[in-house]
């Protein structure tokens, strides 16, 4: 129903979006979007690219009045680290090559990238790869968060680990994780974020990088999204696979995820429950708000966990395609750690998919069309 692309390098002129197959006449606020650029740019363990950046969506096409037309939205994202960039990323004739790069970062998409488009300089391929890619990726999901605000779908997610420091479990408070954005590490427990904060700090000063994990709640989800019907229109398959492709993500679980295949299937299942007020209901939510590859109506709750920053201050064994000769890795300036980050930006890739399957269940062409169809 949905569809769309992004475009741009982490050091060009813009990041640009288009989406195609949003409906008419849902107004948009502005000032969300830039909101949730903004909420994405925060994070402790961020380095010195985001003192440069200020993201804020440019709307080309698609909106008019503040209200979609729905025809295609297309958007800009300026990057304003171009201006140090415009001799090495110009698009017509590039005047210096002294940022050419022929050191492969191991972790990182530069070998393979490079061996596959046939690259010597394997600046063409981190510059797409680049995380940067994800500010479209938050645009595009705030867009569409207008859309399911209106049926009164939300979104929230919070840091539950980085490096080796977790958050507990029986401290988790699902009401506190709206309030997440409060906290540097996005982290709903106090004690947790200044022990994360401290893990931030230690990897900082030895030249390393960290990982960690980040929770997604979406509450308000009506029963039936996604389907079991087919194998490619299973909910959780679909959410999977869209979490899966942020940079730096290397596992999603849903529910009790990994830990289901240690408990019985008496300890799992969630028990049913009906009254007229709530409808069908349970009172646990192992099932991570999803069966059978569709949505049960309880919340949907995934966890992603993503590997440490493949750049490093600290030496790692890699080739130089060049020379071929091995060399120890030098890098000026990365993130230490982005799991904050990348917890904004898995909230607006899930909220794309339920928006995407809320569109193939109750869709129309305008926004009244399918309000009717959801309160039939
Ligand atoms: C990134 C490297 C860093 C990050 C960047 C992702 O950028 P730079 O190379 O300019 O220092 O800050 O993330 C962003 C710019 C962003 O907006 O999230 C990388 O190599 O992936």
């Amino acid at each position: 129903m949905l569809r769309y692309l992004t475009a741009g390098e982490s050091h060009g002129k813009y990041l640009s979006g288009i989406i195609e197959g949003f409906p008419s006449n849902v107004p948009i606020d502005v000032d969300k979007i830039n909101a949730d650029l903004k909420r994405r740019q925060m994070g402790y363990g961020r380095g010195d690219r985001m003192k440069i950046e200020q993201d804020r969506i440019e709307i080309l096409s698609g909106v008019r009045n503040s209200k979609t037309l729905g025809s295609p939205i297309a958007f800009l994202i300026q990057n304003r680290d171009y201006k140090n960039w415009e001799k090495y990323m110009d698009p017509i004739k590039i005047e210096d090559n002294s940022r050419k790069v022929t050191r492969p970062r191991p972790g990182h998409a530069d070998l393979c990238g490079a061996v596959k488009y046939n690259f010597a300089d394997i600046r063409n391929v981190l510059e797409r790869s680049s995380a940067r890619e994800t500010a479209v990726r938050v645009a595009i999901g705030s867009i569409v968060k207008q859309l399911t605000d209106y049926f009164y779908i939300d979104v929230m997610s919070h840091v539950t680990a980085i490096g080796n420091v977790s958050l507990e479990k029986n401290i988790w408070d699902v009401e506190k994780i709206k309030d997440a954005d409060k906290s540097p590490v996005r982290c709903i427990n106090k004690n947790t974020e200044d022990k994360m904060i401290n893990e931030i700090e230690k990897a900082k000063k030895a030249g390393d990088s960290l990982g960690g994990a980040f929770e997604i709640h979406i509450t308000g989800v009506p029963i039936g999204l996604g389907s079991y019907v087919h194998w490619d229109r299973k909910l959780d398959a679909k959410l999977a696979y869209s979490l899966m492709s942020i940079q730096g993500i290397k596992a999603v679980e849903i529910g009790e995820g990994f830990g289901s295949s240690r408990l019985k299937g008496s300890e799992m299942h969630d028990e049913i429950f009906y009254n007229p007020k709530k409808g069908y209901h349970r009172e646990t939510n192992r099932a991570g708000g999803i069966e059978g590859g569709m949505s049960n109506g309880e919340n949907i709750v995934i966890r992603c966990y993503m590997k440490p920053i493949p750049t490093l201050h600290k030496p790692l064994q890699s080739i130089d395609i060049e020379t071929k000769e091995s060399f120890i890795a030098t890098v000026e300036r990365s993130d230490t750690c982005a799991v904050p980050s990348a917890s904004v930006v898995g909230e607006m890739v899930a909220i794309t998919v339920i928006a995407d399957e809320f569109l193939r269940k109750y869709g129309g062409d305008s926004l009244e069309e399918i309000t009717k169809r959801w309160k039939e």
